[in-house]
Parts: C-alpha cells; sequence; structure tokens
C-alpha cells in the first residue's frame, strides 16, 4: 500500500476520552460526548484526533491497563459507538489515532489470568515470570530493577515461589515480546483496527519490548535501577521493523512512539524514514526545563537555554537525517504548559498561552495539541491529597512522605508537577460543573477557576487564545511552516527565543520574548526593515527597525519574500 504520510500535514489534537464530555451523566467522559463535539474541533481546524486508551480496562492506570485490546471500555461506550465515532470524524476529514499500550498489558487480561492460574498455559510465556531468589529464609525478588513507578519491578504470584515483571504498575504486567506467539498477537491487534478504518497509533513506552536477557541485577539508583537492561534493548529496531512490515507498510497509517528517556542514537534511527519502524517519537526534552532531574514533581528556576536546545536541537537534527519529528507542550501526562516556565498566568494568560504554542507548533514537525490548551487551561490547585486520583501522584506522595518529606511539601510538589493537572474535566462554560455534565459528579474534580476560564468566557473575549489557535493551525497548515528547514538564532540570548523556516527561497522568521517584562532584541539583520507581519499576539504591530522592545510573551512570525 502506497503510504501518503498524510501526517506531515497533520495538526494532531489529544482527547483523554475520561474528561473530555460526558453524555449521560454518569461523571465519565463517553464517545457519544465526543461525537457531540467534533464540529468543534473541525472549527478549531485539527484534522487528525489521538485518543488516549478507549479500551476495556479495570483502570488502575486510567486506560493505559488493557484487560481486552478488542473492544471498548462500557464507561465510553461500545464498539458500535467506536464505528459511529470513527465514521463521524472521516467526514469531518479528521483521522483517528488510537494509544496502543502494548508494553504490558492489565493484570485483568484473560492472558494474564491464565498465566498466572497454570504452569502449563501458553499464556505463561506472554509474561516474564521467574523464581525469587532465596536469601536465608527470604525470598528477594528475580532482579533488583525498579517499577518507573517507584518500588521493586516484581510482584510475587500469589501461592509460588515466582514473580512476574511489572516496569509500571503492580496491575501492569510486562508482556514477554521475546515469544512468537505474543509478537503475532500484537501484530494482529493493530491490524484489527487499521482494517476497520483507523489511520494510526501513538504506541505507548514502544522502547522497552525488547530486554536484555539472561536478566540480571542493574546498577543501584535512587530510580531507575535496572534501566539498561530494559531501555532500547538489544532487539527494539527488529520488533519495530516486524511490526512495520506485517501492520503499519499495510495501510495509509500514522504511528508515533511514545519513548522512556531514550538513547540517541537509538532515537533517530527509530525514525529515520529508511529505517521502516516508526513515522516518528515524541520529543520531550524541551518540557523538563524547569524539572530538577528531570522528574517532573521536582522544580528547578526555568533554563530558557535548556527548553530551546530541546525543542530546537531535536527539529535539526531530525530535519537532516531525514525522519519526522513531533511538536509537544502539553499530554494527559504533563502540567499545563502556561502554568510552569516561570509563567505566570493571572498576569499574562492569554499572551504567554499564545505565545508557547507560537514558538513550538511553527517548528518542524507535527504539532499534538492536548484538549484545553486551545483555550488556555491552567494547573489546578488541589488543596488535599485525596484529591489526585492519578495513582503515580499516591506512589510519589507515599515515597516522599516515607522519606520525612512533610504532606504539605508533597502536595507542593504534586501541585507543581501532577499528571492530574491535566485530567481534570474540560472547562467549557461557566455552568454546571464547567458543561461537562448534567451535574453528577465527575470522576475526578473541577478546577475551581472555571467559572472565569472556560471556553465560552475565552470566545467571548476580545484576546481569545481559541481564535488565536485557529490562525496558529491555519499558517502551520501551509508547506513553508511543514516542510521549510530551520535555524536557530541567538540561542545564547536569556529571554528570547527566535528561529527561522527556509522554504523555495522564502523565509520565515518566529521569535519571542519568553519571560514577564519587556526586552530588547536586535532581530537578525535580513529581517529588521523588510518583511511582512503574518501573526502576532499582540495588536500594535513592533517596531523593527535597530534595537526592538518585546513585551511579554510577545510572539512575531515574519515572513521575507524571496528576491525576484
Ligand atoms: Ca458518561
Amino acid at each position: 500500500m502506497e503510504r501518503t504520510q498524510w501526517y506531515k500535514n497533520a495538526i494532531v489534537y489529544q482527547i483523554y476520552p475520561f474528561s473530555f464530555m460526558d453524555s449521560n451523566n454518569d461523571g465519565w467522559g463517553d464517545i457519544p460526548g465526543i461525537i457531540s463535539k467534533l464540529d468543534y474541533l473541525k472549527e478549531l481546524g485539527i484534522n487528525a484526533i489521538w485518543f488516549s486508551p478507549l479500551y476495556k480496562s479495570p483502570c488502575f492506570d486510567y486506560g493505559y491497563d488493557i484487560a481486552d485490546y478488542r473492544d471498548i471500555d462500557p464507561k465510553f461506550g461500545t464498539l458500535e459507538d467506536f464505528r459511529l465515532l470513527l465514521n463521524e470524524c472521516h467526514g469531518r476529514g479528521i483521522r483517528v489515532i488510537m494509544d496502543m499500550a502494548i508494553n504490558h498489558s492489565s493484570v485483568e487480561h484473560p492472558w494474564f489470568k491464565e498465566a498466572i492460574s497454570s504452569k502449563e498455559s501458553k499464556y505463561r510465556d506472554y509474561y516474564i515470570i521467574r523464581e525469587g531468589r532465596r536469601k536465608g529464609k527470604k525470598l528477594l525478588p528475580p532482579t533488583n530493577w525498579n517499577s518507573t513507578f517507584t518500588g521493586s519491578s516484581w510482584e510475587r504470584i500469589a501461592g509460588s515461589d515466582e514473580f512476574y515483571l511489572h516496569l509500571f504498575c503492580v496491575e501492569q504486567p510486562d508482556l514477554n515480546w521475546e515469544n512468537p506467539s505474543l509478537r503475532q498477537e500484537a501484530i494482529d491487534i493493530f491490524n484489527y483496527w487499521l482494517d476497520m478504518g483507523v489511520d494510526g497509533f501513538r504506541l505507548d513506552v514502544f522502547n522497552m519490548f525488547s530486554k536484555v536477557y539472561p536478566l540480571r541485577d542493574g546498577k543501584k539508583k535512587i530510580a531507575g535501577t535496572g534501566e539498561e537492561y530494559y531501555v532500547d534493548g538489544p532487539r527494539m529496531h527488529e520488533f519495530l521493523q516486524l511490526l512495520n512490515r506485517e501492520a503499519f507498510s499495510k495501510h495509509d497509517c500514522f504511528t508515533v512512539g511514545e519513548s522512556y528517556k531514550p538513547h540517541p542514537e537509538d532515537a533517530y534511527a527509530y525514525v529515520k524514514e529508511e529505517n521502516r519502524e516508526l513515522d516518528t517519537i515524541f520529543n520531550f526534552d524541551h518540557l523538563a526545563s524547569d524539572n530538577l532531574f528531570g522528574a517532573k514533581y521536582f522544580p528547578k528556576p526555568f533554563s530558557l537555554k535548556k527548553f530551546k536546545s530541546g525543542l530546537l536541537g531535536h527539529q535539526i537534527a531530525n530535519y537532516n537525517n531525514r525522519g519526522w519529528n513531533t511538536l509537544v507542550l502539553e499530554n494527559h501526562d504533563c502540567a499545563r504548559s502556561n502554568s510552569r516556565f516561570n509563567i505566570n498566568t493571572c498576569k499574562y494568560h492569554y499572551e504567554a498561552s499564545t505565545f508557547l504554542p507560537t514558538v513550538t507548533f511553527l517548528g518542524f514537525g507535527t504539532p499534538f495539541i492536548y484538549m484545553g490548551e486551545e483555550f488556555g487551561m491552567t494547573n489546578v490547585d488541589f488543596k488535599a491529597l485525596d484529591e489526585l486520583k492519578d495513582p503515580v501522584s499516591g506512589f510519589i506522595s507515599k515515597l516522599l512522605m516515607s522519606c520525612g518529606v512533610p504532606e504539605k511539601l508533597a502536595l507542593h510538589f504534586m501541585n507543581f508537577g501532577a499528571r492530574d493537572h491535566a485530567r481534570v474535566p474540560m472547562q467549557w462554560n461557566k455552568g454546571i460543573n464547567a458543561g461537562f455534565n448534567a451535574g453528577h459528579a465527575p470522576w475526578q474534580r473541577m478546577n475551581g477557576n472555571y467559572p472565569q476560564h472556560n471556553l465560552e468566557s475565552d470566545l467571548s473575549s476580545e484576546k481569545s487564545v481559541f481564535r488565536y489557535y485557529q490562525k496558529l493551525i491555519a499558517l502551520k497548515k501551509s508547506d513553508a511552516f511543514t516542510y521549510g528547514s530551520v535555524k536557530e538564532h541567538s540561542h545564547e540570548n536569556r529571554h528570547v527565543i527566535c528561529f527561522e523556516r527556509e522554504y523555495q527561497g522564502d523565509k520565515f522568521l518566529v521569535f519571542g520574548n519568553f519571560s514577564g517584562r519587556s526586552v530588547k532584541y536586535t532581530l537578525p539583520a535580513e529581517f529588521r526593515a523588510c518583511g511582512e507581519t503574518l501573526l502576532s499576539n499582540y495588536a500594535d504591530r513592533l517596531e523593527r527597525s535597530g534595537v526592538c522592545t518585546l513585551r511579554p510573551y510577545e510572539a512575531v512570525v515574519l515572513k521575507l519574500q524571496a528576491a525576484e
């Protein structure tokens, strides 16, 4: 099948189904709710949706623990509802990207239930099960590996001396990709959805499929012990090439991988076109620019240089290596972008919420907009730890408090970086539960600021973030911002981010002030006098001859026409 590479022109919108729209007022978002908002998304200008998992799941990790890879969870609706959703999206020119978490399954998947109930079951080898190690009277796990969600990555199987591996929650046993039947199951699952008409996949933590065998102890670390044996394992490229050959390449589809701390040489190899593995992987490096040790819960003074290196470095490397790139500010695992990076959301809500996507999404790669970002949804002010529903918030808080961190400080860390910020219901209007449903308590508390910050109030404001996104998306869809080369300016500048795209002789300059005060900036010479302003988040135009003054979070896009 000829692959059109439609993803290069895609503007992807991510929906976290639990929190988008609840049509039957049971507190959970659902598929009919999503369908009722498709015209809204069409109006925004997006042309693809990535759905966080909709599959049957006991929801220990909110859908990323899958109990049936071929069915829809009843909370969201039925398979028939999903087919309707697919049709309704396609009818509006919107592609559908499914999420696939197949590094691990749910403990409630029939494979796992059979695997642990009988040593003779063929499904036993679908998982990674090993004898524990005897040390005196103690039975220790088979290796010293940590779960990425804290604690040991091994769980003892009740009534035996054996353990199963889980690199995430206890409820998420890792699948054994060494087993050819398991690999065939994965191929069949991908083809099942692709044959139904799905247009692509986001692959959850794909670069942990391959582990180093025989399993052995890793170098002891505070967190992530064993990583050297389960990240970018030796058969990773082989497994992806197999999936590509047997599933992806047979359809005009798109694949984007979520990688866990990838080694740079592997990261570029996964996406290089000629390798036929994935179309692209997510780059989150810039999002760690205000995180201590790169951990999202722990703040550190924001470094614009780190942000620029993370955001622009991969664009330039992928452009030159013929690999595609992604552009991301938020997702279901992050705090809201306008509430971090030293941004004072109260004072510059509109400016910051429009500045960030301008300097991010106009780069080289496919933009991913997270629901609510398009009208500047902010972080939540959580008042107590029990308001946080994400199990990882619980694990991290407990770990901190067991080390003597006071509860108040643990809550402070969660208010900085918990995944819960992105997972509260959408703020459609100022009505009951922000229009998410008709009044039933939502599964997750609302953000208390919804009476002031909601889509309706944004649309009625003179400075509407949504209207700005519409203009930005229209501009992003042009060939120059899709295929143009990318070059950074002013890397050393501590306040200004600036890059250039060049396409067929036309040059475009995207720049802005990443701070809450006015700063002086001298534009690259050729953009000082001439050129047209294509987009700006301030009403009056910037004076750009000589040294110009950029106002707080001012973002500007200039075009310099090719000489005739
Ligand atoms: Ca519902």
